[in-house]
């Protein structure tokens, strides 16, 4: 029998702009993470400007979000971050790492776009920490552990001459980055075809850190923006074990389907769950939140038996 990997929630959407206690005009590309007993979720919104802000929302079930009274992390308009921040912070990420969290996010301003890394360690406030790339660059995800005694993270450079593809680097320090490598690029004539990006922080399995990504496919009608996953060996995460073939979940709903940007799910952060499933949460045509469940061995399966090339 045809089932689907990823079970939508049957109340999707869990957030939207109405049930925010501020002015927004979208609700979209969210970090969510366990912690002290309650989901945090950093979500994007847009404000009328156009320009996004970061806010925070909690939940005990990681399905019934409430939003704080305020946004969590606005541009700065003074200190080092203001000139790269100008233009809006977007599409946060958040890793454990020892007894922090860390939050990775991109920094827009008409310097181009970089990612910003700031730490907390129970949402109370973000401290700003560093510029870690230069212009361009969206979509850095952490891994929640140290290899060798590096730091390592997933990243997405943009290029002219080659397709937007999904890199490693390696950091002493979480500041400084380097040890660059090319990983997994689209694939020809496929779902992903156009560009790739990491999506949500990768996760420990029994056979390798798992990472759900976006690919994107161009049709005479726009962009579509679905997920996929990759495994990544335990030890050495440089590793691609293997790639899906097939997209785990695309557009189908209508608030996936129509929206500030149509045929988007785009997903930021994933919560593995003690039964062995886990929670991915994406955003719906970047103005709503989703979230779904599917069983880890089954995407895992994906990786190992139903693989392409990593590039
Ligand atoms: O509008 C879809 C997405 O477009 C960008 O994604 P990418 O990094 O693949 O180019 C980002 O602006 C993202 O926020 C947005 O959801």
């Amino acid at each position: 029998m045809k089932r689907d990997i990823v079970r939508r929630y049957a109340h999707n959407p869990i957030l939207t702009k109405g049930q925010i206690p501020y002015a927004v005009e979208t609700v979209h590309n969210a970090a969510v993470v366990k912690h002290a007993g309650e989901y945090i979720m950093l979500f994007r919104s847009h404000l009328r400007t156009g320009r996004s802000i970061i806010g925070l929302a909690r939940s005990r079930d990681g399905f019934r979000f409430e939003a704080d009274p305020q946004p969590f992390l606005v541009p700065a308009r003074e200190g080092p971050f203001a000139e790269y921040e100008e233009f809006g912070v977007e599409d946060p990420r958040v890793t454990r790492l020892e007894d922090e969290y860390i939050i990775t996010y991109s920094a827009y301003s008409r310097n181009g776009v970089r990612i910003a890394l700031a730490r907390t360690k129970d949402f109370t406030e973000g401290e700003r920490v560093s510029l870690i790339t230069q212009a361009d660059h969206r979509n850095v995800v952490l891994f929640p552990e140290k290899f060798d005694g590096l730091y390592a993270r997933l990243d997405r450079p943009h290029s002219e001459i080659a397709p937007w593809s999904i890199w490693i680097s390696y950091s002493l320090d979480l500041c400084f980055w380097g040890r660059s490598e090319l990983l997994i690029k689209p694939e020809p004539y496929h779902w992903d075809e156009m560009k790739i990006g990491p999506g949500a922080p990768p996760f420990r399995t029994d056979r390798g850190w798992l990472s759900i990504y976006h690919g994107v496919f161009r049709t005479m009608d726009g962009a579509i923006y679905r997920l996929g996953v990759a495994l990544h060996d335990l030890r050495n995460p440089a590793r691609v074990i293997g790639v899906s073939d097939s997209w785990i979940l695309q557009p189908e709903d209508s608030w996936e389907t129509t929206g500030y940007v149509h045929n988007v799910v785009f997903t930021c952060g994933a919560v593995p769950e003690p039964d062995g499933t886990v929670k991915i949460y994406w955003g719906g045509a970047d103005t709503v939140m989703c979230v779904g469940e599917a069983n880890i061995s089954d995407l895992v399966d994906l990786c190992l038996h139903q693989g392409r090339p990593p590039k």
